[in-house]
């Protein structure tokens, strides 16, 4: 078995213990160790019962998730499932940490399954684009009833043990820090009473009476239309699920892995499972020295109490950490703190948090008027309004107040970090952070670093990320950073199509098959054309429209026309004003375009603008562009984002279109293209 696994015999008890880090995923390593450790602890006469525990943080945590795709080693895992279920000993599983996917349908094999209260357990594959493919989808039914099921695995998310055990998915829970002992005694229980070995997979109770019945699959498909919308996994899941109710067991058992196999090779789930360690990948900084210090933040201060400010404040109440938070007038402190405390309120309201709470968090808010206030905090995080004097003359005062080693760091979202530390003599301590809105719910952070940000305050910042629960993408100095300026070429792409034939609704409708929530003409509507065109003197075709106050879904009429109950139809008044803004600009209209090809003329451009961030070395890595543009605008997920669209779509194709569009493919674009290679593909 190697290092991953040990087994031992205590009392009677045979103890198999795994151990391969950092999460015990199932290695072709730790199935070898499985199917080694079970082969001898049934063996041994000694042994009456079977504990499967693992050491380090967490019970098997699934699937190696990087070994998919490539050639399959060691003993296939049905095969260690068929030695436990055929054995003639109890088998427990004893867990901590995190049971998930395969894991978690390891301790399903199981006869029993204890574990400590902190443990939780679920099937998340279909977050990968996958189905639960080691018989989770015809177990798990058949311990919680279909219905759960359903939700359960559609749904992906950890359970936690207390709730698991109402469900039957743990058998018993064990003392916190004793998951040992106390799955040693569960099984010598087990072994005095010599009861009979009850497998989970002939449980039939719970399925039975749904034989027969598809339409209660039928209208889960049509009550979750909307969030599986453009997925594959959950599909295939009901089906599996609906097969455990349908088939014998071993029947029920092909029709996943059929169903599973189907995944596996879809885009769809490479996409997600590239996206999985995508998302990790932000965190890693190539030359960032290993072992950099960071700073501790025991206090934060923020700067602006509008909804920005009042957004990132909640960030630090959420994980217990003070804020000193500053307005310039009392009526804006107020105002910014009330908002504060109804988000909580509304939390609460909706059971997901008590009353006691929301007043532990409000109670870590230190409202104060004046930036003097901030001279003890470890962190300042300035959310004034978007203006470079504004800034500046900010961080100026913050350099004669805040302390020496604070961080002090803005939210801006576009403009230069390296004019704004310039204002500071302490240019190594600025660092930009730029949340998203809402920024207590969107998990993307880019992370700006300055020219003179030090590497402590980037390891430092990293570390805030990871502490906040967000996602940091390391971003250079600028226009827009990432996320902001790699999607901008989609609005001026849509903004100039329009004036070639298509109308709104055509490429609205468009981007929103392509997965996107909605189109760049709606999103107008609803943000308002007033505040999109905000700043631009040049004369816009929002411009046009907003002179004839059509301003969006607030004023009854921007690109669409709205009814009182904000339903949108097509508008021939913007149809007019659209034709004349063609004419003055001498733009013939081309016709009507395939949603393919409108799809292309938008999202193209963002690739390459991807590509260029990349040339110029703002985003270190490609991975790190798609998880902002899918976090930070919902670029849809089962695409991987666009750099991994690109490659899929290839990019000889995406450069022959940005040419037929009069758009120039970067340098960095046209040498991949050209040799064949990928952003994304290894
Ligand atoms: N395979 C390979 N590596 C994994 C992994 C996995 N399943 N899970 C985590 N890692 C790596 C991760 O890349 C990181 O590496 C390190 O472990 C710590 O992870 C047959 C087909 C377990 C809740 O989807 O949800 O089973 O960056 O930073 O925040 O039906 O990892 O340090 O080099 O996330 O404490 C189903 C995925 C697989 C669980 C821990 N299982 N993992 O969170 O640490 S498919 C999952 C997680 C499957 C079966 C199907 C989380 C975690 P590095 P981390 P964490």
């Amino acid at each position: 078995m190697g290092q991953v696994g040990t087994t031992e015999v205590v009392d009677g008890i045979g103890i198999l213990t795994i151990d391969n880090p950092p999460v015990n995923a199932l290695s072709a390593a730790t199935r070898q160790a499985l199917a080694d450790g079970f082969g001898e602890l049934f063996a041994n006469d000694e042994v009456k019962a079977i504990v499967l525990i693992c050491a380090g943080r967490t019970f098997i945590a699934g699937a190696d998730i990087s070994e998919f795709g490539k050639e399959s080693k060691g003993p296939d895992l049905n095969a260690v499932f068929k030695t436990i279920e055929e054995g003639t000993k109890p088998v427990i599983a004893a867990i901590h940490g995190t049971a998930l996917g395969g894991g978690y349908e390891t301790a399903l094999v199981c006869h029993y399954r204890v574990a400590v209260p902190s443990a939780k357990v679920g099937l998340p594959e279909v977050n990968l684009g996958l189905l639960p493919g080691a018989g989770g989808t015809q177990r798990l039914p058949r311990i919680v009833g279909i219905e759960a099921a359903l939700d359960i695995i559609t749904g992906g998310k950890p359970i936690g043990a207390k709730k698991a055990l109402e469900f039957g998915m743990i058998d018993a829970l064990a003392e916190e820090g004793k998951l040992r002992e106390g799955a040693i005694d569960f099984a010598k229980k087990l072994v005095a009473e010599g009861g009979p070995l009850v497998r989970v997979r002939d449980r039939q109770d719970k399925v039975e009476p749904y034989r027969g019945k598809s339409e209660v699959y039928a209208e889960y498909l049509k009550k979750n239309a909307r969030a599986f919308r453009g997925f594959k996994a959950p599909f295939n899941i009901v089906k599996a699920i609906e097969a455990s109710a349908e088939l014998p067991f071993d029947q029920g058992m092909e029709r996943e892995r059929e169903l599973f196999l189907e995944l596996l090779t879809s885009t769809e789930s490479a996409a997600q499972r590239y996206y999985f360690f995508a998302e990790r990948e932000g965190a890693k900084v190539p030359d960032l020295p290993k072992g950099t210090p960071e700073r501790e933040i025991r206090k934060v201060g923020v700067i602006g109490a509008g909804t920005m400010g009042g957004g990132i404040t909640m960030n630090f109440l959420n994980v217990g950490i003070p804020v000193t938070l500053v307005e310039m007038n009392q009526a804006a402190l107020d105002r910014g703190v009330g908002v504060i405390r109804k988000n909580y309120e509304n939390t609460a309201a909706k059971g997901r948090m008590t009353a006691e709470q929301v007043e532990q968090r409000m109670a870590l808010i230190t409202p104060a008027l004046g930036l003097e206030a901030l001279s003890d905090v470890d962190l300042v995080i300035e959310a004034v309004f978007e203006e470079m004097g504004i800034k500046k003359d900010v961080f100026g005062k913050l350099d004669g107040i805040a302390k020496k080693g604070a961080i002090l760091a803005s939210n801006t979202s576009f403009l230069d970090l390296d004019e704004i530390a310039s204002a500071t003599s302490r240019p190594q301590d600025v660092v930009g952070l730029h949340f998203f809105s809402p920024a207590n719910v969107m998990r993307l952070l880019e992370i700006v670093r300055g020219a003179k940000t030090a590497d402590e305050v980037l390891a430092t910042a990293l570390k805030v990320a990871k502490t906040i629960a967000k996602v940091p993408v390391v971003s250079r100095v600028g226009p827009g950073f990432i996320a902001n300026r790699v999607m901008a070429p989609r609005s001026y792409a849509a903004n100039a199509l329009v004036l070639e034939g298509p109308t709104p609704s055509d490429i609205d409708a468009a981007i929103f098959n392509y997965g996107f929530a909605m189109g760049p003409f709606a999103m107008t509507d609803l943000v308002g054309l007033d505040v999109i065109g905000r700043g631009s003197n040049e004369r816009t075709l929002s411009g046009d429209l907003v002179k004839l106050g059509r301003l969006g879904q607030k004023s009854g009429g921007g690109f669409y026309d709205y009814d009182e109950k904000r339903k949108a139809s097509p508008s021939p008044v913007a149809a007019q004003v659209i034709a004349d803004f063609a004419k003055a600009k001498g733009v013939t209209a081309t016709g009507a375009l395939s949603e393919q090809d409108i799809v292309a003329r938008l999202l193209y451009p963002v690739v390459n603008e991807g590509a260029k961030v990349l040339e110029e070395g703002v985003a270190i890595r490609a991975s790190d562009i798609d998880v902002a543009c899918i976090l930070g605008y919902n670029w849809p997920l089962y695409t991987g984002g666009p750099m991994f669209w690109g490659d899929t779509v290839g990019l000889s194709k995406v450069v022959e279109g940005l040419k037929a569009a009069g758009i120039e493919p970067c340098k960095l674009l046209v040498e991949k293209a050209a040799s064949g290679g990928s952003f994304t593909r290894g």
